[in-house]
């Protein structure tokens, strides 16, 4: 019988939402958070589809589900679940689940305002600041970022030659920099990213194997990050991060400002300490860091920091009941 009541706190980070389930999870098995979200995955993908799709969710939902950690000195584990699958890491999800758990009393680390976290990916560490009871802001020590191909050159239809850059962080994301066929997001629509990358997307799956070195698990080029102008005086880059067959990411993107992060240093561009302010596509800002360098499976990477904040719209129970003909979620 597939059913169930999940109860939820809804919000968003930086715009793009964060649905934090707090009933109703399945048992997973594993001794690690990887080996969990493959069990999930396996058994239980029902309850993604059912709590992201339409009509209970939309095309840019995103949510969470916090267990005890996996680790001896861990505070939590997270699962992330959304439209377009279980990521390995979600940073603006992360943010948003840190939040919420926090303000809601769920969350009770051991050292206030530290807190440890196993992801899929592996460990995250995070900083946060709270006035009363209001989190005012989280700051994420993501897993190790890294670029991990280079000049990729393809051809997209309606678009022709395009050349792109691939870098890992917490999820494999396509970089596109202005250039001849690509004139920077400024001057595109959100239809025309919507539109070009699947076909991007497609295009360097067909091209390039990303695995990553430590976990074969996380594989695939998943998201594309187009780049651009910024609107603020401030920011330093702005990007449209396309995920899922329909999202653009209404934060800027935490993975991505890291995998970003990991690009720019590698071709000299960022330098350890260097703030990196990112942009979204709505505007909204995160501030990226390179805290130092590291390497993945005898690879130079950087260990990147994300700072954002998340604010609460409301809490919800949501019921799927497997007479609905509608329960696990719909796309058009
Ligand atoms: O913030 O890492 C992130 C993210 C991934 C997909 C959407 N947002």
């Amino acid at each position: 019988m597939r059913r169930g009541t999940f109860s939820c706190i809804d919000g968003h980070t930086c715009g793009n939402p964060v649905r934090l389930i707090t009933s109703g999870h399945p048992v997973l098995k594993g001794s690690t958070m990887s080996e969990k979200r493959q069990h999930f995955m396996a058994n239980f993908d029902w309850i993604r589809q059912a709590l992201m799709f339409e009509p209970r969710g939309h095309d840019m939902m995103s949510g969470a589900f916090i267990y005890p950690p996996t680790t001896v000195d861990g505070d939590l584990s997270v699962l992330f679940v959304e439209t377009s699958g279980c990521l390995p890491m979600c940073g603006h999800g992360l943010i948003g689940t840190l939040t919420f758990a926090l303000q809601a009393g769920l969350l009770h680390p051991e050292q206030e305002g530290r807190i440890k976290v196993d992801t899929p990916a592996g460990r995250v560490n995070a900083h946060y600041a709270k006035l009363g009871n209001r989190v005012e802001w989280v700051k994420l020590f993501n897993v190790p970022a890294f670029l991990a191909y280079e000049n990729i050159d393809i051809e997209v239809p309606g678009i022709g030659a395009l050349r792109v850059d691939i870098a890992y962080g917490g999820n494999f994301y396509i970089i596109v920099e202005p250039q001849q066929n690509f004139p920077g997001i400024e001057q595109w629509n959100a239809s025309d990213i919507l539109l070009f990358s699947p076909q991007v997307r497609d295009a360097v799956n067909q091209t390039v194997d990303c695995v990553h070195p430590e976990n074969a698990t996380v594989h695939g080029a998943s998201h594309v990050l187009w780049t651009g102008k910024p609107t603020h005086p401030n920011s330093h880059a702005a990007n449209a991060v396309f995920y899922g067959d329909k999202a653009i990411d209404r934060s800027p993107c935490g993975t991505g400002t890291s995998a970003r992060m990991a690009q720019l240093f590698a071709k000299g561009q960022l330098q350890v300490n260097d703030d990196f302010v990112h942009e979204s596509f709505i505007g909204s800002q995160f501030v990226g860091c390179i805290e130092g360098v590291t390497e993945v499976a005898g690879n130079a990477a950087i260990q990147p920091s994300i700072r954002g904040w998340s604010k609460m719209t409301g809490t919800s129970n949501i019921c799927v009941d497997d007479d609905d003909p509608y329960a696990f979620g719909f796309q058009v």
